[in-house]
């Protein structure tokens, strides 16, 4: 008999038809947002569930679900699932690294531009109907070329992000990362490493990349907003909660920097009043890997885990990016 598998979100119908080639499939076509109760009565039965970057799995709903075995995600960060309770409970967990790396550091890039040039400010302005003559100093900006790129986080897609900084825009990228990156690999990007405090106070486009985790909170708030150049600017495409949004409204509102790009915020979908009153930001709702190429290359490799984690097709038992691959060897 085939096993049950959940479709958490609805997602392109061929990633469903593919899983029904080995599945009995629920799929949420509504793409409901279902609440942890409604979760867990929908995960009552499957062997496995295809989730995005946005169900909480812990170990309290994973024991509502004895027969759950393999949570595999679209998403690359899994900062909503408590790993270790997975393990323990023989549950394999994947994610979905690589496949978006490039779009994501496109995305990151181009809201920073955004964020130097001022173009969703000006745009909206344009839209107001109050363009009504040239003046000189009209939206003028910060230059991104040659200026220097400060990357908090050197993972996969901060690397992809220096790349096009130090080559692109013959920018000095300089970076801070919980471990430094090998002489050969920082040569090849062109990146210089920075204690934190350094990394604030010499850049002039801060791009936030870490994962998130409890670490990671608010890594940067108002003291670390304090140490930032008046001209700088903030881009975060990482997580909410990575800054201190109430402290970064304040910062915008004194001019304390020049101006933030923000693609996450603490508890979104909800965004933080301060943030939708400056006009020096750029919100964008959580779109960094949002081409429909790379969407779908997710959502395949979510379910070329699934079913690999499931026993089924050429890779059965061995999930291409499982991130407890050793619940598998155990069972
Ligand atoms: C996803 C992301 O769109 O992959 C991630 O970690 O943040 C985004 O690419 C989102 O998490 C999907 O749920």
């Amino acid at each position: 008999m085939k096993k049950s598998v959940l479709v958490c979100r609805a997602v392109f119908p061929d990633i469903v038809d593919r899983l029904r080639e080995h599945f009995k499939v629920e799929t949420n076509e509504a793409d409901v947002v279902w609440s942890r109760d409604e979760l867990i009565a929908h995960l009552q039965g499957k062997a496995g569930m295809f989730m995005t970057g946005t169900q909480p799995i812990d170990g309290a709903l994973l024991d509502a679900c004895p027969e759950l075995r393999a949570a595999c995600s679209m998403a690359v960060g899994y900062n909503n699932v408590d790993l270790p309770a997975c393990t323990a409970r023989g549950v394999l967990v994947s994610n979905a690294p690589d496949v978006l790396t490039e779009t994501t550091a496109d995305f990151g890039f181009a809201l920073m531009m955004a964020t130097a040039r001022r173009i969703a400010e000006s745009e909206h302005y344009l839209r107001r109907g109050e363009w009504t003559k040239w003046s000189v100093d009209a939206f003028a900006g910060s230059d991104v070329h040659g200026a220097t790129l400060g990357i908090l986080g050197m993972g996969r897609i901060g690397q992809a992000i220096a790349r096009r900084g130090a080559k692109g825009f013959g920018m000095k990228v300089i970076y801070h990362n919980r471990s430094r990156l090998a002489a050969a690999v920082e040569a090849e990007l062109g990146a210089r490493y920075a204690g934190k405090d350094e990394l604030l106070r010499e850049s002039d486009h801060l791009v936030i990349v870490v994962p998130y985790s409890a670490e990671s909170h608010h890594l940067v708030g108002a003291a670390e907003l304090a140490l930032m150049k008046p001209s700088a600017t903030l881009t975060n495409i990482a997580r909410g909660g990575i800054v201190d949004d109430a402290a970064l409204a304040q910062a915008l509102r004194d001019r304390r920097i020049a101006a933030a790009g923000l693609d996450v915020f603490e508890g979104e979908p909800s965004v933080h009043p301060g943030l939708l009153q400056v006009p020096n930001v750029v919100l964008t709702p959580h779109i960094a890997s949002a081409s429909i190429p790379t969407r779908r290359a997710m959502a395949n490799l979510a379910v070329d885990n699934l079913i690999a984690a499931l026993g089924q097709g050429p890779n059965a038992g061995k999930p291409p990016t499982a991130l407890n691959p050793q619940v598998l060897a155990r069972s």
